[in-house]
């Protein structure tokens, strides 16, 4: 075993909390959704039993109407803002009230491969929760049956402060009714965080959904931030697969076929989001019902759902090395040259881990695989140089924001 294998594992397991991996100590001490799930891919290669529980105890946190929050605050903490003071839900275990991209059953897949054959009845009980899940974002997040969910919250995208959401978030007011107490920039410099505007703006719209009761269908009306999003649509659409997978394995086969629906409304809806002429594919403001044409690496999520025709993935990966080029860390969350590149600045630039884990996965997919490989590369040394920071500066290469991330660690073992 590496040296860097060896210090991936040790950080997992220290930030262990009994079961869940918090992302890192104190910016984020809870379970968040996401970065579980990539935990538990990054288990699944040592230590699956370590893996299903990673996935258990983000299931617990799951509500009665299926939705499966963006955090479980299993137990207290004061170093982090919000807490669940702010986000007044009721769930029996603390939890926000808004959601994160599901890559849950991508991983209950990868993780249920890795098992021997007595782990079937907790494979089973995790795709019931997967599938409660799915249900909930085609019903809660996509009523009108169009194929794309929507984001209620930059949150729910996991790309928080993304120029994706600069135009959309322009409408949302900075007033709050909680008042706004930020830890993060007690952690780690401002200059790598959202701005003070933007965290007036993410709490306005907590304020607005708590006073909604987090009912779905009102905060469905009431929503001043409304996203028809490509990146969590593919993403929905790869764990669909994947899914469905598990339930023919399972014998499940109404499941099966309801899940394929889903899976093949959603694959019509965000081909029908390629734009030629940008040669990426856009998410759509259900607010003022234009398109997101803002540069980001969401435009190529899809690539890890689709199997698109040679021309236009050709396309799409020569535009991805227009934005790489001369770069010492691919593949930058934000087209450089632009006005709202910012190359430390959280999801407006950097190269995060994780994303580089999809894209490569999407490009793999598609035939891409040299670009894959060169991103697996770049990818793979930014973390040998530098450590297992939360993301890194593709220009300097520097290692930015929390330090002993988890989900680094997971990316660096699963592309390894
Ligand atoms: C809000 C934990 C999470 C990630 C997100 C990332 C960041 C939280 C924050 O940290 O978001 O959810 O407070 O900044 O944007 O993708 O899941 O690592």
């Amino acid at each position: 075993m590496t040296d860097h294998i060896q210090e991936a594992r040790r950080i997992l397991a220290v930030n262990d909390r009994g079961g869940y991996t918090v992302p890192t100590d104190r910016l984020y001490p809870f379970q968040w959704n996401w970065d579980s799930a990539f935990v538990a891919m990054g288990f699944a290669l040592y230590d699956v039993d370590r893996a299903y529980r990673e996935l258990e105890r983000l299931a617990e946190g799951q509500w009665a109407d299926g939705m499966i929050p963006h955090i479980v605050f299993h137990q207290p903490s004061d170093t982090y803002f919000p807490g669940p003071s702010v986000w007044r839900t009721k769930h029996g275990i603390p939890t926000s009230g808004i959601t994160q991209p599901p890559v849950f059953a991508i991983a209950l897949r990868q993780v249920h491969d890795a098992a021997d054959e007595g782990a079937r009845e907790r494979t089973l009980a995790l795709y019931l929760a997967a599938l409660k899940w799915h249900r909930w974002w085609y019903a809660a997040r996509d009523p009108e049956g169009t194929g794309l969910v929507a984001l209620l919250h930059p949150w729910e995208s996991g790309s928080d402060n993304s120029p994706a959401w600069d135009a959309a978030m322009a409408r949302v007011p900075t007033t709050t009714t909680t008042p706004v107490v930020r830890k993060d920039i007690g952690h780690v410099h401002a200059d790598m965080r959202p701005r003070d505007e933007d965290y007036r703006r993410f709490i306005h719209l907590v304020d607005t959904y708590a006073d909604c009761d987090w009912n779905p269908a009102e905060q469905w009306v009431r929503a001043p931030f409304k996203v028809a999003e490509i990146q969590t649509t593919a993403i929905l659409l790869k764990a669909g697969e994947d899914l469905e997978h598990l339930a023919r394995l399972f014998g499940r086969t109404e499941e099966a076929e309801e899940i394929a629906a889903f899976n093949a409304l959603s694959r019509k809806a965000i081909l029908g989001q390629w734009r030629p002429a940008l040669s990426r594919f856009v998410s759509r403001d259900l607010v003022s019902g234009a398109d997101i044409e803002a540069a980001t690496q969401a435009g190529f999520l899809p690539l890890l759902a689709l199997d698109l025709e040679a021309a236009m993935a050709s396309a799409a990966v020569a535009e991805m090395r227009r934005w790489s080029a001369g770069l010492k860390v691919a593949f930058p969350t934000t087209k450089p040259g632009l006005a709202a590149y910012e190359p430390k600045r959280y999801w407006r630039g950097p190269a995060w881990g994780i994303i580089n884990w999809l894209l490569i996965e999407g490009l793999r997919r598609n035939g891409e695989g040299a670009f894959a490989e060169e991103l697996r590369g770049s990818t793979l040394s930014a973390i040998e140089r530098e450590g297992f920071a939360e993301y890194f500066d593709p220009e300097t290469g520097e290692g930015c924001g929390g330090l002993g991330f988890s989900w680094t660690a997971a990316a660096y073992l699963w592309l390894k």
